[in-house]
């Protein structure tokens, strides 16, 4: 769990070296053996007759030992438990709190809420059925749960309600509980990536305008968000609105922080350098600067992935990372913030 868990190191401690990323610890693949040389050894010619005795003593302790096998097999089939397959209807307790569709709902759920309990999204509106059941609120059964002619899966990700026929968007509460209960419940497919493709849910509500001084930038961020400063600004947490914040700030879902010192080196190769283990990068314009993105090879259950986008100022390096210990609900908002960054 030391992946996905945004662990405070010794370095960061120290402020000099501030690794904000964890490091992800792969493991090697072994190298394979080289091929041996070619058996090159030569053998005299085996004499004919000890040749076939030797065939009809081999085939004749093949069928011994394939008898025997057999027998210890039988013996040992009928002295072993009956295991029984893990979604057996001999076992309806066990059936009924399984989710065979990994939808969030169990199968006895989707029996009464009347969802198909092998499809994830049984309405088809790009939701999955305990997502809407358990976050959204919208009907599992209904690909427009409130026929206004845009799909549950359509106004969820614009930010406006499903269940309400109306051309406003969610309130600020309704959408703040969503994405409280997705963090609490994660999101299950389709919902990640319909929330992710149909639109910018942080486009749709309103963003304040934060200006740091410590570094001279400034973020928007959504009004789902709290912000708050560490330093003077030398560190900047973004955390969910009407949640309780970590102690460290560090610790919050979005955090916006020197990275280190980037000095000769260009910010790719530094960055690379730095985070050896995280091999995806990719460099950016975001608003007129350069910038660097690192994508973690890891993703949770959630489908979170850890991402930094690196900034440089100077020899400053701004990361601003996303803790893989949010669910993937926070995307959207995380590209938010990133795309809203500039040096002032
Ligand atoms: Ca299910
Ligand atoms: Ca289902
Ligand atoms: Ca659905
Ligand atoms: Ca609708």
């Amino acid at each position: 769990m030391d992946v996905i868990n945004n662990k405070k190191s010794d370095a960061d401690k120290s402020g000099l070296d501030f690794v904000v990323m964890p490091k992800f610890e792969g493991t090697k693949p072994a190298t394979p053996p080289a091929d041996g040389p070619a058996n090159l050894v030569s053998r005299p010619a085996p004499q004919r007759g000890k040749k076939t005795i030797a065939i009809i003593a081999g085939i004749f302790t093949i069928a011994v030992l394939a008898a025997a096998g057999y027998y210890i097999y039988m013996r040992i089939q009928a002295n072993l438990p009956n295991v029984q397959p893990k979604l057996s209807i001999d076992d309806p307790a066990t059936l009924a709190r399984a989710d065979t569709d990994d939808d969030g709902l169990s199968n006895e759920r989707e029996d009464i809420a009347g969802t198909d309990f092998q499809k994830a999204d049984s309405d088809g509106d790009g939701i999955a059925d305990g997502d809407e059941v358990d976050i959204f609120g919208s009907d599992p059964m209904l690909f427009d749960t409130d026929s206004d002619s845009y799909d549950d899966g359509q106004e969820v990700a614009r930010g406006y309600s499903p269940v309400l026929n109306s051309t406003d968007r969610a309130d600020s509460a309704e959408r703040q509980k969503w994405l409280q209960k997705s963090v609490d419940l994660g999101l299950h497919e389709p919902t990640i990536t319909t929330l992710r493709t149909k639109a910018d849910a942080a486009a749709a509500s309103n963003k304040t305008l934060y200006v740091n001084k410590a570094y001279n930038y400034s973020v928007e961020y959504p009004q789902e968000l709290v912000l708050r400063e560490e330093n003077n600004g030398q560190t900047v947490g973004l955390y969910i609105a009407g949640s309780a914040p970590d102690e460290e700030i560090t610790a919050d879902p979005f955090v916006i922080t020197l990275a280190g010192q980037a000095e000769a080196q260009n910010l790719k190769d530094w960055v690379t350098a730095v985070y050896e283990r995280y091999q995806a990068v990719e460099e950016l314009n975001i608003n007129g600067a350069s910038a660097v993105r690192l994508r973690s090879m890891t993703a949770d259950e959630y489908g979170c992935s850890n991402d930094g986008i690196f900034f440089r100022k100077g020899n400053s390096v701004i990361a601003i990372t996303w803790n893989c210990s949010d669910s993937a609900a926070l995307d959207q908002y995380y590209t938010g913030i990133v795309n809203s960054f500039k040096f002032r």
